[in-house]
């Protein structure tokens, strides 16, 4: 069930209950492509940084171990010792970015492994089968996501080929959850917006998913290289035409002055690499703008990352021995400076949460906003 709890302008504090727990949104899903989130954070730490839901992949997942593997292990729940709400990407958005050799076909799309080269076929039925066995909360659909500089008429075939499969993945998420050995029957599907920078086709696209009542919807195909404007734009002319009593996730976005502008725009779901990535990095992200912790003007300073965040790296260590375990090469380094950003994020979503509680968010973004401009 899907409750708006508050609202401010387009912005919704609310919440969605699953079979894993409650999601309070607007929220910030914690990548973790390969069941892992990469920067040697253990499902453990996930307590502390106040994660609520964590992203996998069904394409790396299906490639290794084998979505049969963790099926037969219990589910990625067990398999990676994480109760909380787990959100499945479909796979379609990682073949187009990573496979080498694809073909794009009615029946689905078929690539070479990126791991060892073997030839994998991938449709809507695949996907649901591999989230089915994940047994993942919330499973996306199988869609196409055309590049952002893609023509026209390409896009418009794009997005019905992506239509005509969001109704297969719909029919076989249904067949699944009714067989009787589903680990999870209750798995929840999110369809997915696309039709690049084509405003038309997007909201010709968003008409026509919104009338096969799901769980939820996302926007894809954005932050794919166009500008933040153009970016922001699609977001005004679609999102009013997703079902208002549904969530809406914006995929695979992104900075926190995106998920600011995102948030205003009426989202409830946000997932990035970023956090983890630049964290990897030695970059770190505060209130007044982003660190490079390699730099040489840390080295004698003791002061946390950020005065007063309550993190594992901000509560015990300094900027100075921070930036020597990363000159090191330490682990640790990264380890810490990744857990900081995460940090910073999900801690970000939920003032973002309690700022539209108190009908302050439009206050809250400007504040934040104006701070991350600041050159430190
Ligand atoms: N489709 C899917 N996953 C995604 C995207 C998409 O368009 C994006 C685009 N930013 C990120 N992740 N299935
Ligand atoms: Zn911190």
């Amino acid at each position: 069930m899907y409750q708006i709890l508050a609202t401010e302008g387009k912005a919704k504090r609310a919440r969605l209950e699953t079979v894993h727990g409650t999601i309070q949104t607007p929220v910030f899903m914690n990548v973790g492509t390969a069941a892992a989130i990469k920067g040697a954070v253990a499902t453990t730490d996930l307590q502390e940084i106040g994660t609520q839901v964590e992203l996998s992949n069904t394409y790396h997942l299906h490639v290794r171990p084998g979505d049969k593997v963790v099926k037969q292990l219990g589910g990625l729940h067990k398999f990676m010792n994480w109760d909380k709400p787990i959100l499945t990407d479909s796979g379609g958005f990682q073949v187009f970015s990573l496979a080498g050799l694809r073909k794009i076909k009615e029946e689905g799309v078929y690539f070479n492994s990126h791991v060892d080269g073997r030839k994998i076929f991938m449709g809507p039925e695949e996907s649901m089968q591999i989230q089915s066995n994940l047994a993942s909360t919330i499973a996306m659909a199988f869609d196409e996501c055309p590049s952002s500089v893609a023509e026209r008429d390409y896009v418009r075939k794009s997005v019905e080929r992506t239509t005509r499969w969001l109704k297969r993945c719909k029919t076989e998420m249904a067949r699944l959850n009714n067989l009787p050995d589903t680990i999870n029957q209750h798995q929840m599907l999110f369809g997915i917006n696309q039709g690049a920078i084509y405003e038309d086709i997007r909201i010709e696209h968003a008409q026509q998913i919104a009338e096969l009542d799901l769980d939820g919807y996302a926007v894809g195909g954005l932050a794919v290289g166009e500008s933040h404007e153009e970016m922001y734009h699609i977001l005004d002319e679609v999102v009013p035409y997703l079902p208002q009593n549904k969530p809406t996730y914006l995929m695979g976005v992104g900075t926190p002055a995106n998920i600011l502008e995102g948030v205003e725009r009426g989202i409830d779901f946000f997932d990035c690499v970023y956090p983890s990535r630049n964290g990897r990095h030695g970059h770190v992200y505060t209130n007044h703008g982003k660190l490079n912790l390699f730099n040489a003007k840390y080295e004698l300073d003791d002061q946390p990352i950020e005065e007063g965040c309550q993190c594992p790296a901000c509560r015990h260590y300094s900027r100075a021995y921070i930036r020597h375990l990363l000159k090191a090469k330490e682990m640790l380094g990264m380890r810490l400076c990744v857990l900081h950003n995460l940090y910073f994020y999900n801690h970000m979503m939920e003032e973002i949460r309690d700022a539209i509680e108190k009908g302050q968010f439009k206050e809250y973004k400007a504040k934040k906003l104006a701070g991350f401009e600041e050159t430190t």
